[in-house]
């Protein structure tokens, strides 16, 4: 309020000081609330259930796919993003073409890959997974469930959507082949390795720590990056991170693995199949393909 004690000599009637004085209040206070992201995120509706996707045209199917299977399962009040780079259009016109019953929300983000300078280290996975490395920036809410498109979702996402991670960067799903076959927990020197496939993202926290410049610095730095973005997701993250039901990033390949590891059981009910490793639309004799294929045929 400096200002408003240094300028108001320059006017001479009480009116006028009283005036301009308001105005400056208004004025003040309009800026404070730009560059305030508690006052930003306080108007902004989060009250909506924020689902982030990452795509580029070479994953359009699969987009389409995961989609699909979103809108059928989870409630109207429901905010899906699909972030793409995609200049001519052609991806969100195909996106409004999915049937959608409950007429959930979806916003197209265009967004030039400003990583595509950068090294590629896996055969599978493309650039375009390190645009997760912007969400923070691309996304102007308080949290958002990140998934990837090898995902198709079988029932409601809304408990895993509201656990309580106000002072944690993430809820995740631990990688158990990471875990119990790569070894990658060890690797890494954490205890516990998650997947980046999905990931419940505390926006507002890595927003105030600059994280995305944290998991680009960590990318850069790294030399073997062995599955793209998520060495630097469990390395920036750390601790700083809760674990949740393996059932809301199930591996089909888990399937053989019921019985050995402790954290899989014959009766358990996955509510996100994520096919990590071989893909439904280049292999239709997979575990679990029949259901990515039903909803294809429905497209
Ligand atoms: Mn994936």
């Amino acid at each position: 309020m400096n200002i408003l004690s240094n300028i108001k000599h320059l006017f001479t009637t009480n009116e006028e000081k009283s005036g301009i004085t308001d105005m400056l209040s208004l004025a003040l206070k309009l800026i404070t609330k730009n560059n305030d992201d508690d006052a930003f995120e306080v108007e902004d509706d989060d009250a909506k259930m924020n689902i982030v996707l990452i795509t580029d045209e070479n994953y359009l199917i699969p987009t389409c796919v995961t989609l699909s299977s979103l809108l059928k399962t989870q409630p109207a009040d429901t905010h899906i993003f699909v972030i793409c780079d995609d200049l001519e259009g052609k991806l969100s016109h195909k996106f409004s073409e999915i049937d959608n019953p409950k007429k959930i929300e979806i916003t197209t983000i265009q967004s030039s890959n400003k990583y595509s300078e950068l090294k590629t280290t896996h055969p599978y996975i493309s650039k375009a997974a390190l645009q997760k490395f912007s969400i923070p920036e691309l996304i102007c809410k308080s949290k958002a469930l990140y998934m990837d498109v090898d995902i198709v979702v079988k029932g409601s996402l809304s408990e895993l959507y509201s656990s309580n991670i106000d002072n944690l960067y993430a809820a995740v799903c631990e990688d158990l082949i990471c875990k119990y076959e790569e070894k990658d927990n060890l690797r890494i020197g954490n205890p516990l390795y998650f997947n980046s496939g999905v990931m419940l993202l505390n926006l507002k926290k890595m927003r105030k720590e600059k994280i995305t410049d944290k998991l680009i610095k960590c990318f850069k730095k790294d030399k073997r990056c062995k599955y793209m973005d998520q060495d630097s997701f469990n390395r920036v993250f750390g601790k700083k991170v809760k674990y949740a039901d393996i059932v809301y990033n199930y591996f089909p390949m888990y399937g053989k693995y019921i019985g050995k590891y402790k954290e899989l059981y014959a009766n358990q009910e996955p509510i996100v199949i994520h096919y990590a490793g071989e893909k439904p639309w280049k292999k239709a004799d997979i575990a679990l393909a029949d259901l990515w294929l039903n909803l294809y045929k429905e497209l």
